[in-house]
């Protein structure tokens, strides 16, 4: 059966294309920094907002029109993979992502899930014979189902705690199973809402025991896809424990976990840490730590998690220059974790929605890309910390200054002259770049 009947593979038409169903500016054959556009962004569709989202709000219910809507149980999950499936070969993609809950209807009883998940995943695996789609992570829904009210790992429930380190156990058993190349731990239910009735310290002493776990059940099995922790500061608890990377960091330090994770950075949970996408990019980037991205972006005036596709270029400019930086995302990839608005309800819109995210992010990253070429921030930056290059600076750096020598030093000084930060300067500067960028495609 065809899912998506009038719509044919999408290829790159280039930026003097009107066809609305092709790629203005993603090239999968062009080179980035060495690498074919298409190895080095390494885009993938999320199952979750693609095949399984049907648009329903806290105020209304489904919109979404799929051709697999009257199914149910496991005919519709075998449906959703062949829709999937096709939807991937003809975006020509070359990852996805999915929670077990995704692709298999969970039930009470968990012997009977894991029956579901494996015939699931044994047509995936199947599907992925013949498919150049590959699978970039996986991860185990324990937020949805009641039985995680208070927490998976963090519950004060040490059943519960059971019940999701067996959850855990099969995804690990399932990303080897498919070749994940990640696996990733969003804390969905993982922090607290009162500390009326919250024993945070044990919470995080059982966190940290189930991270050490999985990471021993993944070695005793041979999967070694890079760990992700996917930090969020907010929703659905009030307090989440993994609220952006720096305190992700700081709790993998306390606990010995730092060589095991690395981080999967969603722009719309930096915005709604009170932080810039780019900024938990370059906090994760300058430690080593940048796994992976979940590109999406958030509503300037909604305060919640809205997961619209990605579009902002100044936003796709500044993750991609910090992604080059990073010199690519290793095993990880830029994942949409975004899905189509309640009102965009029709099949064709979710292939409008990941090209205008595809072309978002690959007009960014050229025009990340020349902004590196021509050292535009890395030269004024450079000028601007110039003082720690030599005498008292260059001591300091070194550590061969304490407080006598820079005393001394201070004594020594007349009137201290400061050099302007230039941000108005160098914001117009980024404009330039963009408008650039457009101006020498379009040509
Ligand atoms: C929720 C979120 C999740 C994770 C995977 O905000 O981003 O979909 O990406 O569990
Ligand atoms: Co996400």
């Amino acid at each position: 059966m065809t899912y998506f009947k009038n719509i044919n593979k999408i290829t790159f038409e280039g930026p003097s294309s009107n066809n609305p169903l092709a790629y203005k500016y993603y090239n999968p054959e062009e080179t980035i920094n060495g690498k074919r556009m298409e190895d080095f962004m390494r885009f993938a569709v999320s199952y979750w907002h693609t095949f399984t989202g049907e648009g329903t709000d806290p105020f209304g219910q489904a919109t979404m029109v799929r051709p697999y809507n009257k199914l149910s149980g496991l005919d519709l999950a075998k449906a959703r993979v062949e829709a999937s499936f096709e939807f991937f070969e003809k975006l020509d993609v070359p990852y996805f992502c999915f929670h077990d809950y995704d692709i298999a209807p969970e039930t009470d009883n968990l012997s009977e899930t894991f029956k579901n998940l494996d015939a699931i995943v044994a047509m995936i695996k199947d599907y992925m014979k013949t498919s150049k789609t590959k699978l970039l992570w996986n991860t185990a829904n324990m937020f949805s189902h009641p039985r995680w009210l208070h927490g998976a790992a963090t519950a004060p429930n040490a059943d519960v705690f059971a019940y999701a380190a067996a959850k855990v156990k099969k995804g690990l058993e399932v990303g080897k199973e498919l070749g994940s190349e990640n696996y990733v731990f969003w804390g969905g239910r993982e922090g607290y809402e009162t500390l009326l009735n919250t024993n945070m310290k044990l919470e995080l002493d059982n966190l940290a025991r189930f991270f050490h776990m999985a990471k021993d059940y993944a070695n005793e099995i041979g999967f070694d896809a890079q760990f992700l922790i996917e930090p969020k500061p907010k929703e659905p608890t009030k307090h989440q424990y993994d609220f952006d990377v720096a305190t992700g960091m700081a709790f993998l330090q306390q606990y010995g976990l730092q060589d095991v994770f690395k981080f999967n950075i969603e722009a719309n949970h930096a915005t709604l840490a009170g932080h810039t996408f780019e900024h938990e990019l370059h906090v994760a980037r300058i430690n080593g730590m940048l796994g992976s991205v979940d590109a999406n972006q958030g509503d300037p005036l909604l305060g919640w998690d809205t997961d619209e596709f990605p579009t902002d270029l100044y936003s796709t400019t500044l993750a991609m220059y910090e992604i080059i930086k990073n010199d690519g995302l290793g095993t990880g990839g830029l994942n949409f974790d975004a899905k189509v608005r309640r009102g965009s309800f029709d099949p064709e819109d979710l292939f409008h929605a990941h090209i205008a995210g595809m072309d978002a992010f690959a007009i960014g990253t050229k025009v990340a890309q020349r902004l590196l070429e021509d050292r535009v921030l890395e030269d004024f930056i450079a000028d601007r910390y110039s003082s720690f290059t030599s005498g008292i600076g260059l001591d300091i750096v070194e550590g061969k200054a304490n407080f006598h020598s820079l005393e001394k030093h201070a004594l020594g000084l007349g009137e201290i002259t400061n050099k302007s930060g230039r941000q108005e300067f160098l914001k117009a500067t980024l404009n330039k770049y963009i408008l650039e960028a457009y101006a020498t495609v379009l040509k």
